[in-house]
């Protein structure tokens, strides 16, 4: 699958690099580490996001190195644009307009189950951890040894995309990659600090109010947490925000869904959504116009927090009971199978 992008890179010059609203750090540590690579070669290469690199992840970047998106956008003769880490154009937010605009080849690398990001080249994994794991085959590929300056990007990009090597496909070869990574001279408990370990007194009280509202739905099998608007001072809740007030009540006996409600403007709520597997929170998420993974998503509602909390909840109680309905047959399968084998004993 490398052969085309191959040929592609080592054709070009210039290469523009961007990836989804909200950058979370596989989308910034793909970035980060493609466009060494890439410079590595003798390219320039420019990255423009919409959103500005979170505080916890700029410890990664040189000043400059990242920009985010101003008008008038310089077109520039780039060779191609990469598209990281960004299941579907509308993630893409105020980039979505400059990536549409530019006459020239596009390549989407991407590990999400649903990618309907239009590219001339679409390298999308759902095998892969992380959108990190496929820049990291990239450069292996192209017979590379990764140097410290890539190796950390990636490490912080695997390490938060896979919740701290545990979730969202983690297998041999994620450890495998994080083994080779560490090898070009990694700290891994100076990195933990820097990208978690930066909380301030006022988020850590907020969250633990916020947890004193957390409720229980579905028996117990959904956790709902309700943030009220003047808890972010930003007036937007980033990634890893969502990831601070979910994770706890995530580790609730038996609670398998965490919903996370956030009004961000009157009329206007965001939801965050986490699940241990049973219910596909991504393809809930996408039919609202967000995205995510099937574990992990998010999705903008316009709608009050009440009304968005009745559709949320609604849907997420409609594929429990699916999922029970074809647990019980399943096991009523098995049960008629075991009759069977008895009665032929
Ligand atoms: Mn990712």
């Amino acid at each position: 699958m490398w052969e085309e992008l191959k040929k592609k890179i080592e054709g070009g010059k210039r290469f523009l690099l961007t990836t989804h609203i909200l950058p979370d750090g596989d989308a910034i540590g793909s970035e980060l580490a493609l466009s060494r690579f890439l410079r590595g070669r003798g390219k320039s290469v420019s990255i423009v996001n919409p959103d500005e690199v979170p505080s916890n992840f700029a410890f990664m970047a040189r000043d400059g190195e990242i920009e985010v998106l101003s008008h008038p956008f310089e077109r520039g003769d780039w060779a191609a644009v990469f598209i990281l880490d960004t299941g579907s154009p509308d993630r893409l937010g105020r980039m979505a307009e400059v990536v549409d605009a530019l006459p020239v080849y596009k390549i989407v690398i991407d590990h999400h189950e649903r990618n309907d990001v239009e590219a001339d080249l679409k390298i999308v994994s759902t095998a892969a951890c992380s959108t990190a794991e496929l820049i990291y085959g990239l450069i292996r590929e192209s017979g590379e040894r990764v140097g410290k300056e890539i190796a950390l990007p990636l490490y912080v990009a695997l390490h938060t995309d896979t919740v701290s090597f545990n979730f969202l496909g983690t297998n041999a070869t994620t450890h495998r990659i994080v083994g080779d990574l560490l090898e070009a001279g990694l700290d891994p408990a100076s990195i933990y600090e820097k990208v978690y370990m930066r909380d301030s007194w006022e988020h850590i009280r907020k969250v633990g109010s916020a947890l004193t509202r957390v409720e229980s739905a579905f028996d117990g099998r959904v956790a709902v947490m309700k943030i009220p608007r003047e808890f972010i001072a930003s007036g937007e809740i980033t990634p890893y925000e969502t990831e601070s007030y979910t994770r706890y009540p995530l580790t609730i006996e038996g609670v398998r869904i965490v919903v996370l409600f956030y009004e961000v403007a009157s009329g206007r709520t965001r939801v965050g959504l986490r699940a241990l597997g049973d219910v596909d929170v991504g393809l809930l998420a996408t039919k609202h116009g967000g995205g995510g993974h099937s574990t992990a998503a998010g999705v903008v509602l316009e709608s009050p927090l009440d009304e968005a909390e009745r559709i949320i909840l609604g849907e997420i109680g409609e594929a429990l009971k699916k999922n029970e309905c074809s647990l019980r047959l399943r096991s009523g399968q098995a049960m008629f199978n075991k009759k069977i084998k008895e009665r032929r004993c």
